[in-house]
Parts: C-alpha cells; sequence; structure tokens
C-alpha cells in the first residue's frame, strides 16, 4: 500500500500518527506538494474523486480517502493498539467524539486557518472575517471540552483514540494562524501537551 501524504497538512498527520502509534512501516509514503497544487493533477488521487490528502492506495489500485475513514480500514489490518473502540458502546463513544470534534472545532480550526494564514493563499481566497468567526466558535467550544477534560486524561475510552488525533493535529495546524486556547484553559493545555510530547517522541 501507499499512503499519499504531505508533511505539514493536519489530514494526511492523522493518519501518520495512527500509522506510528501501530507501528505500521511497510505503507510507502508518497510525498505530494500542496503548495505546488500537486494534488490537484494527480492521477492516483484523481481516482478518490477530490482532490485532498490524504488518500491510500490499496495493492489492487483501488483507494481509500477520508483520514477518518483510512485509520479505520488501518486498524481493521492492525488491531493494536486499539484506536477506535473495542466493543459496539466503545466504539460508539468515540465515533459520537470523534465527529463531534470534528465538526465543533478541528473543522473551524483547520478552515480558519486556511482563511487567516497567508502561506496558504494557494489553497484559499483569504477571508481573515470568517477566518476570525470559525476560531472564536473553536474558542467557544474549548471552553466545554476544558470541563469535559478536567478528570481524564484523553477524549474518551481512558486512553488515546482517533478523536485525541483527529483534534490535536488540528490544534498544531492553527499554530499557523496564531491561534491558541486561552490560558485559563488548564485541562486543555495539560491534554495537549502531553499529546504533543506524545506525537514529538513517535516524531510526527
Ligand atoms: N475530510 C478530509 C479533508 C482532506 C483535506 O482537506 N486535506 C487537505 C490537507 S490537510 C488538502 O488536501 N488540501 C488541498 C487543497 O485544499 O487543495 C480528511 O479528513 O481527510
Amino acid at each position: 500500500m501507499k499512503l499519499y501524504t504531505t508533511d505539514y497538512a493536519p489530514n494526511p498527520r492523522r493518519v501518520r500518527w495512527v500509522m506510528a502509534e501501530k507501528g505500521i512501516t511497510d505503507i510507502e509514503l508518497v510525498q505530494v506538494d500542496i503548495m505546488k497544487l500537486e494534488q490537484r493533477t494527480h492521477p492516483v488521487i484523481a481516482k478518490a474523486g477530490s482532490p485532498h490528502l490524504p488518500v491510500l492506495e490499496l495493492d489492487d489500485g483501488g483507494v481509500i480517502a477520508e483520514s477518518v475513514a483510512i485509520g479505520r480500514y488501518l486498524e481493521s489490518l492492525y488491531p493494536e493498539p486499539n484506536l477506535f473502540g473495542h466493543d459496539a458502546r466503545e466504539i460508539a463513544d468515540i465515533e459520537m467524539w470523534t465527529r463531534r470534534l470534528e465538526q465543533r472545532l478541528a473543522t473551524p480550526l483547520m478552515l480558519g486557518t486556511r482563511m487567516k494564514a497567508a502561506p496558504l493563499v494557494i489553497l484559499e481566497d483569504p477571508n481573515p472575517a470568517v477566518g476570525d468567526y470559525m476560531f472564536e466558535n473553536a474558542a467557544a467550544y474549548c471552553i466545554g471540552l476544558d470541563v469535559h477534560l478536567a478528570d481524564r486524561e484523553f477524549i474518551t475510552a481512558g486512553r488515546l483514540t482517533i478523536a485525541d488525533i483527529a483534534c490535536v493535529c488540528a490544534f498544531d495546524f492553527a499554530r499557523i494562524a496564531r491561534f491558541r486556547p486561552d490560558k485559563s484553559l488548564e485541562n486543555v493545555a495539560r491534554w495537549l501537551g502531553a499529546l504533543r510530547e506524545r506525537a514529538k517522541a513517535l516524531e510526527i
């Protein structure tokens, strides 16, 4: 298999993080330069029906897109450590948190960054007002997240899951547009700090 990826983008990084946690080393990483818009003309990416990364190319030539879908596929091939849930209740809980955080936090952070960060002008017409709106929504959501994390090390299931990975990659990306959760949100800061250390140790 081959993973079409790019170094600084948050969605491909989610998949590389899943691979690192699971110790997956037999998937070839193929770099696509999104700042040169290579994703828009790449024949393998075109097969996925959307000019975005990441894309996983299977050995039979089929493709899977969407970072969380790719992660789920990898989990079925490499079950441990488990990132998507062991049983019905856990699977539902992790799905609930992943969808909720994607919609309320990760997407606003990533879109807001695209609207505000000067280097990304090649991908998106800048619109700082929309960017500000996205960041205000993300900042408001962080207040509730801080309460949720008060007695938790991870978002759910008592261990790292795809919900944490999806979110932290968005927070890291948003740093290029200077988004920081409010300093008063100590639980978010502790959770982010610990997961950033974990990602650093895994070199992703
Ligand atoms: N929902 C998709 C989002 C994919 C996406 O937007 N990828 C970005 C990189 S993080 C991309 O390829 N952007 C290229 C472009 O906008 O032209 C996922 O989770 O994989």
